[in-house]
C-alpha cells in the first residue's frame, strides 16, 4: 500500500489507495483456503467450505434491533475481518487478521472509574449477560474514506454506564485499549502514544446508538475486529470506536485521545462523520464501500452524521466545522 508521509511524521495511507480484496485477505486465511480447494476441486462444497472456514467463532444469540439497523446489503464477513484497522496489530489492512491471534481475549476484565459513586470491575462473562444482547446492522465510515455495513451484537452502553452511577461530574467518558507488547507487535511502532485512548462527551455515551459491541455476524468478534468488548459509535468516524477495551473512565474534562495527540489538526475530539468538513489531507465529501471496490463502482456520498441524524440535537448551536 502507498503510504505517505504527513508533517507531523505519522505514516498514514491516502483515501484513495484501497487495497484489493486480493491482497487484503489475511494470508493464514487464504492457505487455508487454497487446501481447502486442493484437496476437494472447484464446486458447491468448496464454497459453502470457505464461508466455514471464514466464520467459525463461537456463537452469540441476540435479538435484531430492527428500528435501530440500517436494511443496506451487509458487508461480507470475510471483509469485515480481514480488511481492518489496528494499529496494536500492524500498519496494513491486512496485518490484524494475521497478527491478532496473539491476543488472549481471556480471562478479560473491564474496569468502570473515576466520576461514579460505584466504580466496578467486570469480568466479560458478566459483561456479556449485563444486559440482553442486541443485532445491530450499523454502517461504519473510516475517516480514511471508506465504510462497511456489519451485523455487531451488544447493548447500549448506557446500561453499562447507568450501573456505576455518575456523580455530578462527569462529564465525558474515556475509553482505553490494552497495550499489552508481549500480546501486540505493533506497539514497537511509534505511530501512536499507546494506549490507544479515545473519549466521547457523557451524552453521546449515553445516547442509545452508542453501541458495548461483543460480537458481530451471530459471533463473538474475531480478535482482529477488537475482541472481547469495543465501542461502535456509529456516527462518528470509526476510530472513535476504541478496540478491546480495559478501562473506561468518567471524567469532568475533555480527555486527551491518542489520534488527536499525534495529529490535533487531522484528527479532532468530535470526528462527527461530516461530509462538509474535509480532511486537511482529503476530502471526506464521498466514500467507497467495502466489497465494491471494483474499478467502475461509483463512490457514494457521505451523509452527514453517518446517516444518524437522530444524534443532531446533540449538537445543536455548535460549530461542527470549528469542533471537528
Ligand atoms: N485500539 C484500537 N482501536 C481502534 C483502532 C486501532 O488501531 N486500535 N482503529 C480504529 C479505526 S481507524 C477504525 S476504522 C476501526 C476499524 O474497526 P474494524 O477493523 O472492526 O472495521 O477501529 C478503530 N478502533
Ligand atoms: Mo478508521
Amino acid at each position: 500500500m502507498l503510504i505517505k508521509r504527513n508533517p507531523n511524521g505519522i505514516d498514514l495511507p491516502f483515501s484513495s489507495e484501497i487495497t484489493p480484496q486480493s491482497v487484503y485477505q489475511g494470508r493464514r486465511q487464504f492457505i487455508a483456503r487454497m487446501a481447502a480447494t486442493a484437496a476437494v476441486g472447484s464446486g458447491i462444497w468448496e464454497m459453502a467450505n470457505r464461508e466455514a472456514l471464514a466464520q467459525d467463532g463461537p456463537k452469540l444469540a441476540a435479538r435484531r434491533n430492527a428500528a435501530l439497523s440500517t436494511d443496506e446489503k451487509l458487508t461480507s464477513f470475510k471483509d469485515a475481518s480481514n480488511y481492518n484497522n489496528y494499529y496494536e496489530f500492524g500498519l496494513d489492512k491486512g496485518d490484524p487478521a494475521e497478527n491478532a491471534h496473539t491476543l488472549r481475549t481471556r480471562p478479560w476484565t473491564l474496569r468502570i472509574e473515576g466520576e461514579v459513586k460505584k466504580p466496578m470491575t467486570i469480568d466479560i462473562d458478566t459483561l456479556l449477560k449485563l444486559a440482553p444482547l442486541e443485532e445491530r446492522i450499523y454502517r461504519l465510515r473510516c475517516v480514511e474514506g471508506w465504510s462497511m455495513v456489519i451485523p455487531w451484537l451488544g447493548y447500549s452502553l448506557s446500561h453499562l454506564i447507568r450501573q456505576v452511577e455518575p456523580t455530578g461530574n462527569a462529564k465525558f467518558v474515556e475509553f482505553t485499549s490494552l497495550a499489552d507488547s508481549k500480546q501486540m507487535p505493533g506497539l514497537r511502532s511509534g505511530v501512536l502514544d499507546w494506549p490507544y485512548v479515545e473519549g466521547l462527551r457523557l451524552d453521546e455515551a449515553m445516547h442509545p446508538l452508542t453501541l458495548l459491541t461483543l460480537g458481530m455476524y451471530g459471533q463473538v468478534l474475531p480478535n482482529q475486529n477488537g475482541a472481547p468488548v469495543r465501542l461502535i459509535v456509529p456516527w462518528k468516524y470509526g476510530f472513535k470506536s476504541a478496540k478491546s477495551i480495559v478501562r473506561i473512565r468518567l471524567v469532568s474534562r475533555q480527555p486527551r485521545t491518542a489520534w488527536n495527540d499525534s495529529a490535533p489538526r487531522e484528527y479532532g475530539f468530535y470526528s462527527n462523520v461530516n461530509p462538509n468538513v474535509d480532511h486537511p489531507r482529503w476530502s471526506q465529501a464521498s466514500e467507497r464501500r467495502i466489497g465494491e471496490t471494483g474499478l467502475f463502482q461509483p463512490k457514494r456520498k457521505t451523509l452527514m452524521f453517518n446517516g444518524y441524524d437522530q444524534v443532531a440535537s446533540l449538537y445543536t448551536g455548535m460549530d461542527l466545522k470549528r469542533f471537528y
